[in-house]
C-alpha cells in the first residue's frame, strides 16, 4: 500500500489514540503499525503529507475557524518522507472518549464521478468489504465481476448510513477504556443515532451540553469564515472529545479532500448537491448534529429526577 496515498478520517483518530495509549506504554510497540502518522515531540504529531490538507491547514490558521482545527507547524521530513505536523488533539489526555463524524451529504469529489464515467475500474477490496456489510448489495453483475467502481461503492456507504438523508455519519468511537467501535455502517436512523449518542456520552447531559455549545460555536465561525465559503469540504470530519467529567470540545479535522472554489466563487453548503454545483451539504449535517444533541439532551433530562 502506498502510505502516501491516503488521509483517513476514522484512521486519523483511531490511530491517533493509539500513539497516545502506546506513548504511555511503549512507543517502541508502534514499531510496523500501519497508519498515516509518525511519533513526534510532545504535543505535536507527524500526519503523511498531502497537497489540499497542507494548503488547507495553512489557511486555517489564518481564518477564524483557527479555534477549532488543530494547530499546524509546518511540513517536515522525516525517514525520506513528508509529514505536515500539527496539534496532538489527545495530548494531556489520560483516557479519552473520542467519536469522529465524517461531515456532509456527499462523501467523493465530482472529479470521482467524471473518473467512474470515463473509466469502469472495478475494484475487488470494495467488493468485498461491501459484501462483509450485507451479501445481498452488490446486483447480479457485480457479483459475476467480483468487483465494485468507487463511486458505487461510495454512495451505497452514504445510502446504508445516515451521509445521505442527514448530511454526516458516525465512523467510529473510542470508549474510556480504549475499545474501538467501528461498526456503524448500518447507523442511519435518528433513533440509532441518539442511541450511539448517549452510549458514546454515557447519558450525562453535561457532556451533550457542552457538545451542543461547541457545534453551536463552530457553526457561528463557519457562517462568518472566508474558508468555508471559498472551499467544498468533501470527507471532513468532526472529531468529538471529552473525559468523563471532564472537557468537551470538537475539532474539525481531515481536509485532504477539501479543495477551493476558483475565484469569486462561493458555495451555501445547505443546498442539495446536483452534479456541477458543488456543493457538500456540510451546514445540513451540522444542523442534524445539533437537532439530535439537542433531542438526546432532553430526552436524558426527562430522565434525571428533578434536584431540591
Ligand atoms: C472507505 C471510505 C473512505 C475512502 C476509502 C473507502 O470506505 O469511504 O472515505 O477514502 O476509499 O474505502 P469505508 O469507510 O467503508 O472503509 P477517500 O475518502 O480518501 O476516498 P479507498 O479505498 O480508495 O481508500
Amino acid at each position: 500500500m502506498n502510505l502516501l496515498r491516503k488521509t483517513k478520517s476514522w484512521k486519523t483518530f483511531f490511530t491517533v489514540v493509539h500513539w497516545t495509549y502506546r506513548r504511555s506504554n511503549s512507543w517502541v510497540q508502534l514499531a510496523g503499525h500501519e497508519g498515516n502518522f509518525r511519533f513526534s515531540e510532545a504535543g505535536h504529531i507527524l500526519k503523511k503529507f498531502s497537497v489540499n490538507e497542507s494548503r488547507c491547514l495553512q489557511q486555517l490558521m489564518g481564518d477564524v475557524l483557527r479555534p477549532y482545527v488543530p494547530a499546524y507547524y509546518g511540513v517536515v521530513d522525516k525517514d525520506s518522507e513528508q509529514f505536515i505536523q500539527m496539534e496532538d488533539l489527545l495530548m494531556g489526555l489520560s483516557s479519552p472518549c473520542i467519536m469522529d463524524c465524517k461531515i456532509g451529504i456527499r462523501t467523493y469529489l465530482e472529479e470521482e464521478v467524471t473518473k467512474s464515467r470515463q473509466q469502469l475500474n472495478l475494484r475487488k477490496d470494495l467488493y468485498q468489504k461491501m459484501c462483509k456489510a450485507d451479501p445481498k448489495a452488490p446486483n447480479e453483475e457485480e457479483h459475476r465481476r467480483g468487483g465494485v467502481t468507487k463511486l458505487r461503492y461510495m454512495q451505497w456507504r452514504e445510502t446504508m448510513s445516515s451521509t445521505a438523508s442527514l448530511g454526516f455519519r458516525i465512523e467510529g468511537i473510542t470508549m474510556e477504556n480504549g475499545t474501538v467501535h467501528r461498526d456503524f455502517k448500518h447507523t442511519k436512523t435518528r433513533e440509532q443515532i441518539i442511541r450511539t449518542l448517549i452510549r458514546f456520552t454515557d447519558g450525562c447531559t453535561e457532556t451533550l451540553e457542552g457538545y451542543w455549545f461547541r457545534l453551536q460555536a463552530i457553526k457561528e465561525a463557519l457562517m462568518q469564515s472566508q474558508f468555508f465559503k471559498s472551499h467544498e469540504l468533501i470527507g471532513s470530519s468532526l472529531l468529538f472529545i471529552h473525559e468523563q467529567k471532564g472537557r468537551v470540545n470538537i475539532w474539525m479535522i481531515d481536509f485532504g479532500k477539501t479543495t477551493g472554489l476558483p475565484e469569486g466563487q462561493s458555495l451555501r453548503h445547505d443546498l442539495a448537491w446536483v452534479e456541477g454545483n458543488r456543493e457538500d451539504g456540510y451546514l445540513l449535517g451540522l444542523d442534524n448534529l445539533l437537532g439530535l444533541f439537542s433531542e438526546t439532551m432532553a430526552r436524558q433530562a426527562a430522565l434525571t429526577p428533578p434536584q431540591d
